[in-house]
C-alpha cells in the first residue's frame, strides 16, 4: 500500500499523525500542491476529485477522505483505539470529531482558501467575502471548544482520539490562514501545548 502524502496540508497530517500514534509505517508518495501535481493525469486517475490524502492499496483500491482511511487503520489495528470504545464513547467521538471538522477545520480552510494569494491557483473562484466571512465562525467555535476543554484532557475526556488529531491540526492550520487563539482562551491553549508535545505531532 502506500500513502498519497502532501507535505504541510492539513488533511494529509491528520492521517500522519494517526499512523504515529499507532505506531504504523506506510511509504508515501509525496504530491506538490503548489507545483499543482494533484492536478495532473497521473494523480488524476488515482482519485479524480484531485485532493489528498489517498491510500492505494496493493489490490489497486484507493480510498480517500482522511478519516475513512483512518478508519480503515483502525479496523486493520485496533490498539491504541483512537476511535473510542463502546457505543457511547464511539458516538462522542464521532460527534466531536465532525463538530471539529466542520466546526473549525472546515472554517479555517475557507479562511485561507478564500483569502491567501497563494490559493488563487487552487481555489477558483477565490471570494473573498466568504473567507472574512468565516472568520467569526472560527472564534466562536473557539469559545465553544475552549468551554469544553474547561474540565477535560482530551476532548472526549481521558482519552486521546482522532477527534484531537482533527483538533491540533485545524488550531496549526490557522497560522498560514493567518489566525490565532485569543490569550483569553487558556484551556484551547493548555490542550493544544499538551497535544503539540506527542512525537506524533511531528508527522
Ligand atoms: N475531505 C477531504 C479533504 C481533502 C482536501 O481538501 N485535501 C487538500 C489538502 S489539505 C487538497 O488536496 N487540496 C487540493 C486542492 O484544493 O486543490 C479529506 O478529509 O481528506
Amino acid at each position: 500500500m502506500k500513502l498519497y502524502d502532501a507535505g504541510r496540508a492539513p488533511n494529509p497530517r491528520r492521517v500522519r499523525i494517526f499512523l504515529a500514534e499507532k505506531g504504523i509505517e506506510v511509504p508515501l508518495v509525496p504530491i506538490d500542491l503548489g507545483r499543482l501535481e494533484h492536478k495532473a493525469p497521473a494523480f488524476i486517475a488515482v482519485n479524480p476529485l484531485k485532493r489528498t490524502p489517498a491510500l492505494e492499496l496493493d489490490d489497486g483500491t484507493v480510498l480517500t477522505e482522511s478519516i475513512a482511511i483512518c478508519r480503515y487503520f483502525e479496523e486493520l489495528h485496533p490498539e491504541p483505539p483512537l476511535f473510542g470504545t463502546g457505543p457511547l464513547e464511539c458516538a462522542m467521538v464521532e460527534m466531536w470529531q465532525r463538530r471539529i471538522e466542520f466546526g473549525l477545520l472546515g472554517t479555517v480552510a475557507a479562511v485561507f482558501r478564500h483569502l491567501h494569494p497563494a490559493m488563487a491557483e487552487m481555489e477558483v473562484p477565490q471570494v473573498a467575502a466568504w473567507g472574512e466571512t468565516n472568520k467569526p465562525k472560527v472564534l466562536e467555535f473557539l469559545h465553544f471548544l475552549d468551554r469544553h476543554l474547561a474540565d477535560r484532557t482530551f476532548v472526549c475526556g481521558d482519552t486521546f482520539s482522532v477527534a484531537d488529531i482533527t483538533g491540533l491540526v485545524a488550531i496549526d492550520f490557522m497560522k498560514p490562514a493567518r489566525l490565532a487563539v485569543p490569550d483569553d482562551l487558556s484551556n484551547v491553549k493548555r490542550w493544544h501545548a499538551d497535544i503539540s508535545a506527542r512525537p506524533s505531532a511531528r508527522a
